[in-house]
């Protein structure tokens, strides 16, 4: 009935994803959109955006003073960025599933930085690494307009219950 309905829009899990510049370059958009929807995810709101330095610092203010900081400013704002939020059950921690280890050398292959990447520094996509952190960076990258609330009718056979 429409009032679980909406009780259930309100509460699903959301993540951020975002498609690096080095994976937008390489036409890498299409399959990774696909993986993610072969998963049985929702797609809630995308944009292509290459980002300011200022939102690409807030989005990585923990990494603050490390070695590879100013490097990796440079490259996520050097272009293009397809930005995304996902929303499904335990979506963040399915999406870090499908997306892999941060050091594409070392991650599975059948994983997004497996099968596409080689260098650390060239990963080819971002996920959030918790509910918090989704929470948060889904309010950097978008604003609440931007993002659609839609039941879709195949969940009945995505989720048990
Ligand atoms: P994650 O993206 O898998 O969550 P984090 O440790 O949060 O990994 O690092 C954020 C991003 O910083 C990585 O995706 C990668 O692009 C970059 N990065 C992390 N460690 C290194 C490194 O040692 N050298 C170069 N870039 C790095």
């Amino acid at each position: 009935n429409q009032q679980c309905c909406e009780k259930d829009l309100e509460s699903a899990e959301r993540t951020f994803i975002a498609i690096k510049p080095d994976g937008v370059q390489r036409k890498l958009i299409g399959e990774i959109v696909a993986r993610f929807e072969k998963k049985g995810l929702k797609l809630v709101g995308c944009k292509l955006i290459q980002p300011s330095r200022k939102l690409a610092e807030k989005h990585y203010a923990e990494h603050k003073g490390k070695p590879f900081y100013e490097g990796l400013l440079d490259f996520i704002t050097s272009g293009p960025v397809f930005a995304m939020v996902w929303e499904g059950k335990e979506v963040v921690s399915t999406a870090r599933s499908l997306i892999g280890l941060t050091d594409p050398k070392k991650s599975p292959m059948n994983t997004i930085r497996g099968d596409f990447g080689i260098d650390v520094g060239r990963n080819i996509i971002h996920g959030s690494d918790s509910v918090e952190s989704a929470q948060r960076e889904i309010g950097l990258w978008f604003s609440k307009n931007e993002l659609t609330r839609s039941s879709v009718t195949i969940e009945k056979w995505i989720y048990e219950n």
